[in-house]
Parts: C-alpha cells; sequence; structure tokens
C-alpha cells in the first residue's frame, strides 16, 4: 500500500511541475487522498468496473493506467488515454456527477447480460449535490443495483464549504434512499482497506448498493488554476499538510520495522524512473 501511495504521489508531484512549465495544461491533484484511494481501490480488488470523477489517479495507476496515459488527456491529447474496457475503469468524467447515473446503469446492464460483479464510482462531496446523484442513488437502491459509491469528503466544492452544500452527511443521505452507508477519515490505508473490504463484501454477498464517505484533507488546491489561499484559512492547509497520510504512513512502517531505508532507496528510484520517463514524453 505505502508503495502506490508512494507512486501516486510522485505522479502528481511531477505533473504539477509539468503545469508549471506549462507542458500540460491542468492539473487535479490528489494528494491527501492517497490513504482513501489506495485502500478503497486494493479492497475491491481488480474485478469490479470503476466509474471514477476526475481525480482518481492513485485508483487509476493501480488499474493499469501509464503515467503517459493519466496525464496525456490534462496535455489536451485525447479524451481518454487508456482502454477502458481493458482496464475496467472508465474515463475521467468532468461533468459532476454524471458517473453516478453511468455506473449504475452499466450495473444494470451487466445484471441482465447475466455478468455479476460489481460496480464502484468515485465522487466528490460538492458533486453529490447534482441532481445525478440523487437519481443514481436512488435507482440503485429500488433496483438493488451492485454499486459501491465511495465519496472522498473533503470538504470543499471548489470554493464552496461542504456546510454551504449539505445540512447532513452523504452517509446519511445515502440511508435516505435506503442505501447502507457508513462514514470514515481516510488517513489510515489500513483502516480504509477494511472498511472497504467489508463494504464490497456487502454489494458482493447481499447484491444492494453501499455507500462509504471518506474524509480527507486535500493539500492543494482544487487545480492548478484555483489559488486556495483566498478562501481556505491558513490553519486549514496546514491541518491537510500536516496529516498528510503518505508521510504518516512511511513514518509508521518505518517505525514498526516493516519498511527500510534501502527499501525507500528502491521505491524512489522507481518513481524517478517514472517521473523522468513523463518529463520526456510531455518536456521533451
Ligand atoms: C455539472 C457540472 N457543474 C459544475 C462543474 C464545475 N466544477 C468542476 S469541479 C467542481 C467542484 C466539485 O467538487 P467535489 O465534487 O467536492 O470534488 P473535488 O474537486 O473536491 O474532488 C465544480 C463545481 C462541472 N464540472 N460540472
Ligand atoms: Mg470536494
Amino acid at each position: 500500500m505505502l508503495r502506490h501511495m508512494l507512486v501516486a504521489r510522485g505522479i502528481d508531484e511531477e505533473a504539477g511541475q509539468l503545469q508549471k512549465q506549462g507542458a500540460i495544461d491542468l492539473w487535479l491533484s490528489c494528494q491527501g487522498h492517497e490513504a482513501a484511494q489506495v485502500g478503497s481501490a486494493l479492497a475491491v480488488g481488480p474485478a469490479p468496473t470503476v466509474f471514477p470523477s476526475y481525480r482518481e489517479h492513485a485508483v487509476a495507476l493501480l488499474r493499469g493506467v501509464a503515467p503517459d496515459e493519466l496525464v496525456a488527456q490534462w496535455a489536451g491529447r485525447t479524451f481518454c488515454g487508456w482502454d477502458p474496457r481493458r482496464l475496467r475503469f472508465f474515463p475521467y468524467t468532468l461533468v459532476l456527477a454524471a458517473q453516478t447515473l453511468h455506473g449504475v446503469g452499466y450495473s444494470i446492464g451487466q445484471r441482465l447480460q447475466g455478468r455479476e460483479d460489481f460496480v464502484v464510482v468515485y465522487i466528490g462531496d460538492g458533486a453529490t449535490s447534482e441532481g445525478d446523484m440523487s437519481e443514481a442513488m436512488n435507482l440503485a437502491a429500488v433496483e438493488a443495483a451492485s454499486v459501491l459509491f465511495i465519496c472522498q469528503n473533503n470538504g470543499w466544492a471548489i470554493s464552496k464549504p461542504a456546510g454551504e452544500q449539505m445540512h447532513t452527511s452523504v452517509a446519511d443521505r445515502a440511508r435516505g434512499f435506503g442505501i447502507e452507508s457508513v462514514r470514515i477519515t481516510g488517513q489510515d490505508p489500513e483502516a480504509v482497506f477494511a472498511v472497504c473490504a467489508r463494504a464490497a463484501a456487502h454489494v458482493r454477498e447481499r447484491q444492494a448498493p453501499f455507500l462509504v464517505e471518506i474524509q480527507v484533507e486535500r493539500i492543494h488546491g482544487h487545480s492548478t488554476s484555483d489559488a486556495q489561499e483566498l478562501y481556505r484559512s491558513p490553519d486549514d492547509i496546514e491541518r491537510a499538510r500536516a496529516t498528510d497520510p503518505v508521510t504518516a504512513y512511511a513514518a509508521r512502517l518505518s517505525g514498526l520495522g516493516l519498511v527500510d531505508a534501502d527499501w525507500f532507496h528502491l521505491v524512489g528510484a522507481e518513481i524517478r524512473d517514472l517521473r523522468e520517463r513523463l518529463i520526456k514524453e510531455f518536456a521533451g
């Protein structure tokens, strides 16, 4: 898990740098989301079809999307960049919450065709305000669609705080539609893994939807075109940096003696190589 988190962090950092150099047009950082994304993606495994939003970079890499394929869309080179059917990882969806209905529809279609693996839909907190999400949750509940909704709640929809968007949690709202749910924090990948593994078992065994709301602290702003200092307090940004899941997990595993300097050296070399390949491809 730590290796996947470090790789995602390295790719994210490099893409951010490339954007600053003008080599790609835009980047939406997933820094701070790594435990939520790696924990959930490993818990559901490779079989389910994933309908992402637009910043599930750690999930994409785990599914086998190559770093250059991941970045190509943000350089305006392609509409997607990878083969969604082969990887069972659908294109990033920038029209907020559209992927929720795509995912529920896909799940119902799979069942009609006698194929019964489940679907995972990733969504942000702000996107849950879209009507599509309400329709998707209701349809998933009444059709008993095998869909696991994973909401990464960073408390912001660009500059709009979650408190101005909803007076309840996303998890509570799911229950109102008849979908079982749980709300957790997203700093510890092992805890996320355990909860998502139980949620996946629920979807598989009961053939019913489930929603996991994961509270994350995002380190950077919404995108490279966004100045978060204009709306987030210095304390809020500092808290996100201080609770960085990658640093915390690396420190924990080091403290337990499960990883050592040699391991970090090896993984560091692997990440440097991936970053260099990105530089060559987009800024070379
Ligand atoms: C239908 C639609 N309305 C508005 C936008 C503009 N927009 C892009 S991202 C965003 C905020 C989404 O916030 P959230 O769902 O919490 O995801 P986050 O970016 O925080 O991960 C908005 C309003 C859009 N892409 N699509
Ligand atoms: Mg958000």
